[in-house]
Formats: C-alpha cells, structure tokens, sequence
C-alpha cells in the first residue's frame, strides 16, 4: 500500500496519509506521496479536497524514529524543501481543503490540519502541539495558523503547554466547524467537500486568498484587492448564473469554470484618471531612470530569450524560471510606458511585480509551446510587430496632446487612457510572444470595462475605478 492513497469522487478529491502503525508520522515517503496528491489536486475537475489519516490516527508530525536516524543537521533545509513546500500548496489550492481529523492530529500534523481551509473533527481526534515536548517550536506555519485562528493569547498558553485539545474543547475554541462520531466522519466530510465543490469555485478560492492576504495587508490595500478580484469574478459564468438563478427564483447550478480566457497576457486598469500636474509637468525627465533600466533589461533579455528558445525548441516548453523572467520584464515595461505615457500616475517601482502599479498585466504561467511557432518566432511576430510599431507613433501624439490636458486639468481623458491602455495591451502581448512567455498570437480585439459587459444600464463614472480586461 502506498504511505498516501488518493481516491476522487465526483469532484472531490481524498488524501488519505497511510502510515497507519505510526499514526501516520511524516517521513520522506509520506512527504513525497503528499506533494503528488497535491499535485494531483491541481486538476480544475477537483473543486474540493479532502486531507485524513488511516487507522486511528490524523497525522503526528515528523516520524521521530526516521529523525533520530538521520541526525539532527540541517533541520531548517528539511523544514524548507518537504513541510512547506505542502502547506505552501495548499494554501495555494484554488480550492478549498478540509481536514478530516479522525484521531491525534499532533506537531507538524496538527500544523497541516490548521493550514486546511476548513476542518471536521472525530470524537477521538486530539489537537497535540507536541513541539514543546520535545523542546522545539511549532513550525510548518503553526505559530502563524493558530496566532491566526484563536489569537495570540490562548495561542500561547495552548502552544507552550503543548495541552492536548479534545475534540469537543477544539470545537468551543472555534478550530474545528464540527464534532462527528468515528464512524461517521468519512461520510460527513465528503458530504461538506460536496457542498464546497458545488459552490462557485473561484468566488471560494478568492475568498481564501483574500482573508490570507488580510493578515499582511493594510485596509485601504484590502479593500483595493477585493474591488479588483471582484472585477474579475463578474466576468465568471458562475456569476451570471448566479445572478440569473436568483432572478429567475431557481437553484444556482454553479460549474466552477474560470472565466473564458481570452488571451494568456491580460492588461488590467485600476486607473482613476486623476494626474498630479507637477509630476506630469516633469514626467520626460522623471521616468529617464526607468528608460534606463529598461534598456539594461532590454540586453540582458536577448541572450535570455536564445536560451530560452533552444529548451524550447527541445522540450516542447520554455523553461519556467526563464520564462517568468521575462514576463517580469513584459510587466516591468507596461508599467513604465504607462507612466510615460499617461495612462497610468504614481511612479512605478523598479521590480516589475504584479499587482504594484495601476497598470498591470495578468500573465498566465507558461505551458506547453507547438515547436514550430517557437522556431518561426521572430518571422511570426514581424506583423504584429509593425502594427504595434504604427500604434506607437499614434500614442505619442496622442500623449503630447493629453500632457497639454493633464497639466492643465489634473485629470487624463479617459479616451485617450483607454486608447493607450489597447496600445499597452497589444504591446505587452507583442513582447511576451516574442519572448516565448506565450506562443498565442498578440489580439487585435480590444474587450469593453467589465461594467458594461455585466451590467449594461449601469451609469459609466468618468472618475470611479475602472478594470478594463482586454482580450481577443
Ligand atoms: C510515532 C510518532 C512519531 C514516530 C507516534 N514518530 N512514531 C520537523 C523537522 C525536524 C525536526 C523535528 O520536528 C519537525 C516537526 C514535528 O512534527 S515535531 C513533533 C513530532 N511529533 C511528536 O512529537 C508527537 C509524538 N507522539 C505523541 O506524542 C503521541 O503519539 C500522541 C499524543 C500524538 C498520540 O498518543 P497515543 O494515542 O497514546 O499513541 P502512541 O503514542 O501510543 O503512538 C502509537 C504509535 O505511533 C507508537 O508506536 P508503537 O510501536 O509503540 O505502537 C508510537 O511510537 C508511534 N508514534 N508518534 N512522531
């Protein structure tokens, strides 16, 4: 039998951890068989998981036996490249995980079991931070998680007394959502992951995401991210069907599909149009540093881009740390033409990181590529290359008239932004098929706001925050 079983119904997918002799004690087998599940669980069929122990036990932490062997070095490597690699993951899942805690969840298993997004307990389940028993701290997250999920003060206490927390006490301290019989806990939880998986995915997902970015983010920064996650869940077939079910007084019937992808390389505007007269006055001289980095970017790319092109042209597929290089460089440049340009105001930072400039792109990571598109590559991308090299021109007329604006006014005509922002668009689509970040041809199409895709009587505010998807 394999040290972890994995078993889909429906769309909902059972880790089982199956080292049932040692109440499943993680070794390097077990580490291994999780990360694959995890992997597995990945599938956009699987809309919710399941994580539970064999036998009697949940899971209790580094297998002390497998530990003593190996000598006590380098613990932190070992933390680093098998705990968190798997917490890491799910957290990661765009979907929700529960723990189906069916006997002593202790040390590490008791920080995998809090790192699932919602837990179920057997009567015989026992929460054990065994760490400080043997005269170490809780890792794999645990002080975070439990800081997280009953605050510091009973965290402490809990942590530093290593108290075994019975099922019925871990339920009054809100750290499970319910107490089962033994026997009754597989059926139960599959029901709840049932239910998780028929509701609409990623409106779940993003939930998940959104109250982990909470811990770390300011309000004002909070509410910025969920008007922008919400901008893009209005565009999911589960949200009209959402909409339409309640109208129409019937059951949702949620798919869990994304939104129809249009174009790996997406331009997203949270721009208010509002301008700063002085750093527009300034602008030409302002954004020089930026045109310099750009240009060191710009030559370290080329040989880059050549290694990047032989792997692909031997693997069938860029090799993904080149690759998300380069989509960084794609990024970097919208954000400095953006400035440059007008459609955007604040000074954009040197890295190229998503989501820190209000002209960003959403990149899809990098897939497989049809060899022949990445031999051909320069030929192909000549067309859109001219195009964009026209609607360039037309872009620094179009911003030398809207400095004369901008200065004057303090705001950007929002016709003149959006004509720039299709500029951005078909630009950073342009390099990221040059530089192998995608292998989809760069899109003539230009999709309307969001707003008025979804909700066409909806009044357009010339000042309110826009998020203008553009796609094929
Ligand atoms: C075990 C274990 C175990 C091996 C029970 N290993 N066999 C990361 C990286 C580097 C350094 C160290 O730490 C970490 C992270 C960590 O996870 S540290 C924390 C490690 N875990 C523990 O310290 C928990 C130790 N286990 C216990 O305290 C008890 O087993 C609990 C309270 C969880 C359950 O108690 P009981 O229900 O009474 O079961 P038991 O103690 O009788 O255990 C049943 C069997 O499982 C027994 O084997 P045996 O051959 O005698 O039947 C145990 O030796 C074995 N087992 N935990 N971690």
């Amino acid at each position: 039998m394999a040290d972890v079983e994995v078993d889909r119904r429906g769309a909902v997918l059972t880790i089982t951890l199956n080292r049932p002799e040692v109440l499943n004690a993680l070794n390097a087998s077990l580490h291994a068989g999780l990360a694959a599940a995890l992997e597995q669980a990945r599938d956009p069929a699987v809309r919710a998981v399941v994580i539970t122990g064999a036998g009697r036990g949940f899971c209790v932490g580094q297998d002390l036996q497998e530990f003593r062997g190996s000598g006590a070095r380098d613990v932190a490597d070992r933390l680093r490249t098998t705990y968190h690699p798997n917490v890491l993951a799910i957290r990661a899942l765009e979907k929700p995980v529960i723990a189906a805690i069916n006997g002593p969840a202790a040390g590490a298993g008791l920080s995998l079991a809090l790192a699932c997004d919602a837990r179920i307990a057997a009567e015989s389940a026992k929460l054990v931070p065994a760490f400080v028993d043997i005269g170490l701290v809780p890792d794999s997250g645990g002080t975070w998680l439990v800081r997280r999920l009953v605050g510091a003060a009973r965290g402490f206490e809990w942590l530093s007394t290593g108290r075994r927390l019975e099922a019925g006490e871990a339920l009054s301290w809100g750290l499970v959502s319910e107490v089962v019989s033994d026997e009754e806990l597989p059926a139960r939880a599959q029901e709840v992951a049932e239910l998780f998986a028929a509701m609409p995915t990623r409106a779940v997902w993003e939930t998940k995401r959104l109250l982990d970015a909470a811990e770390t983010t300011t309000f004002e920064g909070q509410l910025e991210l969920e008007a922008r996650t919400q901008a893009q869940l209005v565009r999911t077939p589960d949200f009209r069907e959402g909409v339409a079910a309640f109208l129409e007084k019937r059951d949702a019937h949620f798919s869990g599909r994304p939104e129809p992808r249009t174009h790996p390389v997406q331009l997203v505007v949270n721009d208010d149009l509002k301008r700063w007269r002085l750093t527009v006055a300034l602008r030409m001289v302002l954004v020089l540093p930026h045109l310099l980095v750009l240009a060191g970017w710009g030559v370290v790319a080329l040989p880059v881009t050549v290694v990047n092109w032989a792997i692909a042209l031997v693997r069938g597929r860029p090799a993904d740390g080149l690759t998300a290089w380069s989509a960084r460089l794609v990024r970097y440049q919208t954000h400095v033409y953006a400035y440059y340009d007008l459609a955007a105001d604040p000074y954009p930072g040197f890295r190229g990181w998503a989501g820190t400039y209000p002209v960003d792109v959403d990149i899809e990571p990098a897939g497989p590529q049809a060899r022949w598109k990445t031999l051909l590559r320069v030929v192909l991308v000549l067309p859109a290359y001219v195009f964009w090299y026209v609607l360039n021109q037309v872009v620094s007329i179009v911003a030398f008239l809207g400095w004369f604006y901008a200065v004057v006014m303090g705001r950007y005509p929002r016709g003149f932004r959006d004509f720039t922002t299709y500029y951005l668009r078909f630009q950073a689509q342009t390099w990221a098929y040059l530089l192998l970040v995608t292998d989809r041809y760069p899109s003539l199409a230009h999709n309307p706001p969001v707003s008025s895709q979804v909700a066409p009587s909806a009044p357009a505010s010339d000042s309110g925050t826009s998020t203008t998807p553009t796609s094929e």
